[in-house]
């Protein structure tokens, strides 16, 4: 994980500024409330020397139903906050990296009504290399379950990137790092296991592959990605609620997400999962996203947005 994310542009409401110059006033409403909402997208170089957008159109339309959700309207057209991404990364020379989509609530009154206060919209990107680290893609990670419960599904708009619902997740990442580990699972308010606090769950026992249902989780574009994928490969996909106690006796546990990619879980709570490394089903989808994302696969091209 890299801290000090730095760059030389960034565009914000509409123009390209200078990185040190987006700013916003300390009375922004976002600030204070959490009402924000967010994406995080990831541009790779392609093996023929172009770069290319993962997924972009369904990032910026998750975009735009998280504003909705939330009683935001962006005024820009999705086509602009499009080409403002593909212009950010040009702007900063990037090949590869990662891309911060935010729409956010201006200063003006105070108050948790927003009033008239306008909505803002920055879109940033920097290189950002293994979220959980090169050897965690290789080797796997150790995650622990939560003592903090995902949010109810009335609580949390599980649609919605919201920058607010995130609290929880660094509540549980923090304790999962002050406790050793990598990561955290989190369970829902039933028991159920949800989701890590940046990362869909997929757990393999035999031939079936299982992850969560939507209700509790972000309906996660790596996710609905890798079960296309998997499914196409002849492999048994189920989303149906998963206790505890089943990613303890799991053949493998991996997460996936933009930017934790697709990261293999070698134990929880002290439990090895598996054989203790990164299992064949891990390291076949991710083998598999790999390729897909470098434009190796002609199948999942329309996957990718050439910058
Ligand atoms: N669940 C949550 C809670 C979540 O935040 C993410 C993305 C996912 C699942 C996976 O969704 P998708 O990226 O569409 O496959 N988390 C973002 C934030 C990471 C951060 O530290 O910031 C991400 O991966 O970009």
């Amino acid at each position: 994980m890299s801290t000090g994310v730095t760059g030389e542009k960034i565009w914000l409401d509409g123009e390209m500024v200078a990185w040190d110059e987006a700013q916003v006033h300390v009375l922004t409403h976002t600030l204070h409330y959490g009402l924000g909402v967010f994406e995080g997208i990831r541009c790779y170089r392609t093996d023929d020397g172009r770069s290319a957008v993962f997924r972009l159109t369904e990032h910026v339309k998750r975009l735009y139903e998280s504003a909705h959700i939330n009683l935001m309207e962006i005024p820009f057209s999705q086509e602009v906050v499009t080409d403002a991404i593909l212009d950010c990364l040009r702007a900063n020379h990037l090949d590869e990296g990662y891309i911060r989509p935010l729409a956010f609530i201006g200063s003006g009154a105070m108050g948790l009504h927003p009033g008239a206060n306008p909505v803002r919209v920055a879109v940033a990107a920097w290189p950002w290399g293994a979220y959980l680290g090169e050897e965690g893609l290789e080797q796997g990670i150790r995650a622990k379950i939560s003592t903090f419960s995902r949010h109810h599904v009335n609580a949390k708009m599980t649609k919605g990137k919201t920058c607010g619902d995130y609290v929880n997740s660094i509540l549980a990442k923090r304790e999962a790092l002050l406790d050793g580990y990598d990561e955290a699972i989190m369970l829902d308010t039933e028991g159920l296991v949800s989701e890590a606090t940046g990362e869909n769950v997929f757990v393999v026992r035999g031939d079936v592959i299982k992850t969560p249902p939507l209700p509790t989780v972000l309906d996660g574009i790596t996710r609905a990605s890798l079960i296309q994928m998997a499914r196409d490969k002849g492999m048994t996909v189920v989303e149906s609620g998963i206790t505890r106690d089943e990613l303890y006796v799991a053949d493998e546990v991996f997460l996936t997400g933009t930017a934790a990619e697709v990261t293999p879980i070698r134990e929880i709570d002290h439990r090895k999962i598996g054989s203790g490394r990164r299992g064949p089903v891990a390291q076949e989808l991710q083998e598999g996203f790999f390729d897909v994302v470098a434009g190796r696969n002609a199948t999942y091209e329309s996957w990718l947005t050439f910058v």
